[in-house]
């Protein structure tokens, strides 16, 4: 049966090179040795590769859409083809009456076998009759999916925490997987959308190593969502310093200082957004200028104002210490702008920390800074 309607680029063979590029970056998404490609590779080459069931629910399909349309279409036909896509309303060639038997087949053929990846989040206001799909509630036909799965990869902010919908006074009472399914192992994939990266990584995790990376309270794979984005953003320095943007279009926007002031959510926000980044083409939201505005987070992207100013959560001190020098009773830092640039946090930090220290405390700040 040929389950998928025309999707670009799937037809072409991906390259050997391409391939191995594609493992050496979900290896390296996953803070794996390069020497794990191998086993990745094998694992991608098992004739016995996992049935999947892709259920959609309440969503802009931006999660399937964007793998799909990734700017390298080796990536969708590296996804597609480590996993048996069994189901997948968005690309299948079957619709209505003739959908719902496939799913029904599929699920009874790879009970207990499956891995269940859901789109969207879930209504659970007025008993779930708020998105039904062939007359049925989504809540129920997740729980009917679910009951037969042996894990659940729930994916965008929308499956893992209720997404947009979900905002007050959430009309629909819109809530994530993890709410109505609670006996099964649950994987989020959070975003809006997720990083295909980290679609690509989780899937290569379990199918590798056929367990469950290790997870945070959120049930995000640490290896994805593991750092906060202040502590390694590009523009971490000017937010040390003092250099923030106040209007778009601003000199400080022009030059790439820091969003904070415009509510970027990076303090309070966990995800490898500025190492990973998106489409290839390195860009991601705080790379284009625009706050992050917590699309991985519960209860921040989305539920937060955009401009809102979150308190960061705490002080991280910086790595490295640049010299100090006391020029006119000021501390300064030889080639401030310059060092920031190439150091990142650390350079800034100091900046901030000499600019406000009166003289005793700058020289024994010197000292340390030294010492260290
Ligand atoms: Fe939500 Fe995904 Fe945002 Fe859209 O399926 S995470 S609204 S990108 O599509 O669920
Ligand atoms: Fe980066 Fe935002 Fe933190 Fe500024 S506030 S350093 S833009 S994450
Ligand atoms: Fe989302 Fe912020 Fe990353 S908006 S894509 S978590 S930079």
């Amino acid at each position: 049966m040929n389950r998928f309607g025309y999707v670009p680029g799937l037809s072409e063979e991906i390259s050997r090179r391409d391939f191995i590029k594609l493992l050496t970056i979900a290896a390296a998404t996953m803070g794996l040795p390069v020497g794990f490609v191998k086993k990745l590779e094998a694992a991608v080459k098992s004739p016995t590769r996992p049935p999947v069931i892709w259920l959609h629910f309440q969503e802009c399909t931006g999660c399937t859409e964007s793998l799909l349309r990734t700017s390298n279409p080796a990536f969708a036909k590296l996804i597609l083809d480590i996993i048996s896509l069994d189901y997948h309303e968005t690309i299948m060639a079957a619709a209505g009456s003739q959908a719902e038997e496939v799913l029904q087949h599929m699920i009874n053929k790879h009970a207990g076998k499956f891995i269940c990846v859901v789109e969207g989040s879930i209504p659970t206001k007025d008993g779930g009759i708020y998105c039904q799909i062939g007359g049925k509630k989504a809540v129920d036909i997740m729980k009917e999916v679910a009951q037969k799965a042996s894990a659940i990869v729930a994916i965008g902010n929308c499956a893992s925490f209720g997404g947009v919908q979900s905002v007050e006074p959430n009309p629909t009472g819109a809530v994530g997987v993890m709410e109505v399914i609670k006996d099964k192992p649950l994987i989020n994939v959070p975003g809006c959308p997720p990083n295909p990266y980290n679609i690509l990584s989780t899937l290569l995790y379990v199918l590798t190593f056929k367990k469950i990376p290790e997870l945070d309270e959120y049930r995000r794979p640490k290896f994805a969502y593991g750092r906060r984005i202040h502590d390694h953003c590009p523009r971490r320095a000017h937010f040390d310093a003092g250099r923030f943007v106040e209007h778009y279009g601003d000199k400080g926007h022009r030059l790439g200082w820091c969003l904070y002031k415009m509510g970027c959510k990076g303090p309070v926000t966990y995800a490898n957004c500025p190492t990973t980044q998106f489409n290839d083409v390195g860009v991601w939201p705080i790379g284009i200028g625009h706050p992050c505005i917590g699309c991985t987070q519960p209860k921040v992207g989305f539920h937060l104002p955009v401009k809102l100013k979150v308190k960061p959560q705490e002080v991280v001190p910086p790595e490295q210490f640049p010299p100090i020098t006391v020029k006119e009773g000021k501390a300064t830092i030889a080639g401030v702008a310059a060092v920031s640039a190439a150091l990142g946090a650390a350079a800034g930090a100091a900046g901030v920390i000499a600019s406000r220290l009166p003289d005793k405390e700058e020289r024994d700040h010197e000292g340390k800074a030294k010492e260290s």
